[in-house]
Order: C-alpha cells, then sequence, then structure tokens
C-alpha cells in the first residue's frame, strides 16, 4: 500500500490511465469514479477523518495522471462533493454510493446525445472523425439505429492511433470505412458531408480541446463549409474556465512520435508531443450534449448552469 494509504487496485487503474490503456475522457471519468469507491469499500481507516484524507490522496493520485480532459477532475468533484460527519461508516456509504449514480448518469447521458447527435446526421451521409471519442460514436450508433445509412472516413489519429478502434468499431455497425493518414483529411473533405469529432474539455468561451489536429481539421472544415459537430457529454465543460482557469494542454513522451535510435540517427532535434490543441468557437457548428445542441458560444450559459459555483479541488489537501 502507498504512504497515503492508497489500494493497490486504486494504484492500478491509476497507471492504466497514465499508460492510456483507459483512454478517451468519457471512460477515464467511469474509471476515477471507480477507483474512488474502491478506496472507500477497501480503507482500513477508523475514523471519518482519516478516511477523508485517504480520498484526498486517493483523488489527487488519479488527478496527476492525464490534465487536459476535465471530465476527471469533474468526477471527482461529483463522487466527493460531500466529505462531511464524523461516521466513517455513513462517508464510506456515500462514496460508494456517489460513484455508482455518477456513472450511471454517464451511460444515461451518452445515449441520450446520441440521440441528439444523430439528429444532425442525414441517410446518404459520410462522415469524417478524428481519433476515437465514445461520445461521437453514440451518435453514430444512434443514427445507424433509426436506420439512416452512413459511411466513413476516419483519420488514423498520430501518434497513437486512435482511429484504428474507430474503424474497428465502425465496422462493428457495419458503416463502410475509409481509413486515412492525418495530413490527407483536407484532400477528402471534398467526399464528406459532417465532421463529428469529440471533446477533453470545453471552455466557456466555446473553445473545444480535443486531439491534436482537430484545430486545423476544423478550420479547413469551414474553408470547405463542410459542417462540424463535437459531441461532448456535460462531464466534458470546464467550470475553472468560468473563473479565469486555462486548460492545460498534455505534453506526452518524445518517444511515441519518434524511437530514440531513428532519432539518434538523425542528430539534434527538438521533438514536441502535444496530445491535444484548441480549436476556437467560430470553426465549429454546434455541440451535441445529453441536454440539446448548443452554438458553441452558447455554451457558457449551460456551464453556470450546471457547474455555476467555484468549483472544488477535492485532489488537494487541506
Ligand atoms: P470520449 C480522446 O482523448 C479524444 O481526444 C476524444 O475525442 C476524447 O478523448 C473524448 O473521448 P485520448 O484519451 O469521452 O485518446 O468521447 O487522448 O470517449
Amino acid at each position: 500500500m502507498d504512504a497515503g494509504g492508497v489500494r493497490p487496485a486504486v494504484r492500478e487503474i491509476a497507471e492504466e490511465i497514465e499508460s492510456m490503456e483507459t483512454r478517451g475522457a468519457a471512460a477515464i471519468a467511469e474509471a476515477a469514479a471507480t477507483a474512488v469507491a474502491i478506496q472507500a469499500r477497501e480503507s482500513d481507516a477508523e475514523s471519518a477523518e482519516a478516511l477523508r484524507v485517504e480520498l484526498r490522496t486517493t483523488a489527487s493520485r488519479l488527478h496527476d495522471t492525464r490534465p487536459t480532459a476535465v471530465s476527471l477532475p469533474n468526477a471527482l468533484r461529483f463522487v466527493l462533493a460531500e466529505l462531511a460527519g464524523d461516521d466513517v461508516e455513513a462517508l464510506r456509504e456515500d462514496v460508494i454510493e456517489r460513484s455508482r449514480t455518477f456513472r450511471e448518469r454517464l451511460d444515461t447521458a451518452q445515449a441520450d446525445l446520441g440521440r441528439v447527435g444523430a439528429g444532425r446526421l442525414r441517410d446518404g451521409d459520410t462522415v469524417m472523425t478524428h481519433c476515437h471519442s465514445t461520445d461521437v460514436m453514440a451518435c453514430v450508433e444512434a443514427a445507424v439505429e433509426s436506420g439512416k445509412s452512413l459511411s466513413a472516413i476516419v483519420t488514423e489519429t498520430r501518434p497513437r492511433n486512435q482511429g484504428h478502434i474507430t474503424a474497428r468499431e465502425l465496422r462493428a455497425l457495419d458503416v463502410p470505412v475509409t481509413l486515412v493518414v492525418d495530413g490527407a483529411a483536407r484532400r477528402y473533405l471534398n467526399d464528406v458531408d459532417h465532421v463529428l469529432v469529440g471533446a477533453d474539455s470545453v471552455a466557456a468561451d466555446g473553445s473545444v480541446i480535443n486531439k491534436i489536429g482537430t484545430s486545423g481539421l476544423a478550420v479547413n472544415a469551414r474553408d470547405r463549409g463542410t459542417p462540424i459537430t463535437v459531441a461532448a457529454g456535460t462531464i466534458k465543460l470546464d467550470p475553472a474556465t468560468l473563473y479565469g482557469g486555462a486548460v492545460d494542454i498534455e505534453m506526452r513522451e518524445e518517444s511515441e512520435v519518434i524511437d530514440p535510435d531513428t532519432r539518434g540517427e538523425i542528430g539534434d532535434i527538438a521533438v514536441e508531443n502535444p496530445a491535444f490543441d484548441v480549436t476556437p468557437p467560430r470553426y465549429l457548428d454546434a455541440i451535441v450534449t445529453e441536454r440539446g445542441q448548443f452554438p458553441p458560444e452558447s455554451v457558457v450559459t449551460l456551464i453556470r448552469e450546471l457547474y455555476g459555483e467555484q468549483p472544488a479541488a477535492p485532489w488537494e489537501s487541506v
């Protein structure tokens, strides 16, 4: 066990998020909520205060794994919203119950969002996707289930090739797929009716933070007059941006871009590997959530409604 009493199963979940074995903003949030419940269930803490300290240490470990997807801090905020009281058993049960509620809502939200997003797609559309997003897949799945026939052009998504996951899941829905390298996206926009991407965070001004390459794709889609929709459940809304917070863009290992031997052969070069970029709202047509679709600039009203107060930080020690 860790010094802070963090259970091995929790450490394993944190490592899986870090290594991207568990990836995608919704899956990360679900895993974090599960981890906190495991900690509450397995904890040996004998007082509510000791359990509170452990839960904050657990939250801190999870929070440090990946910095950009706001679904992770939002999950921790929900599950650890109320850590009050002197009864250790009541506190334990409360955290477990809130984790369960969070995960159930996540599932329902994605299904609701899918139906909204499906409404934006027409029978016969060719859709372009970037990376792999379960929110995007929910929209495609709902459209296919409602009888619409779709085909897809899927970017491979360097450097980790999440496009392959999207391609596999689209084929399981019987959607014809063409896989292209990221650099070919503009060329293939001629054949595309709709660009559909996910989000890791949505800022109060309507900017969307998503997989690196999204902003260039959005500028190209706007240039070609191709509609671009962002599928993002409300756990992707970043309340800190209401109060001047900026979204931290994750920089990942250089070895994901180039292997060390090849790099050594080339000589002295700098390598940068940002995992995400920021697309300004003017390049986006709509953000689809489980609460309906929003013009990107209007999303601030939804953030205020859902997360109006100064956001809590249950991963910080008090
Ligand atoms: P869902 C992914 O990031 C992609 O950027 C994707 O658009 C986003 O998470 C949202 O995924 P990464 O974890 O929540 O692959 O829609 O770096 O599944």
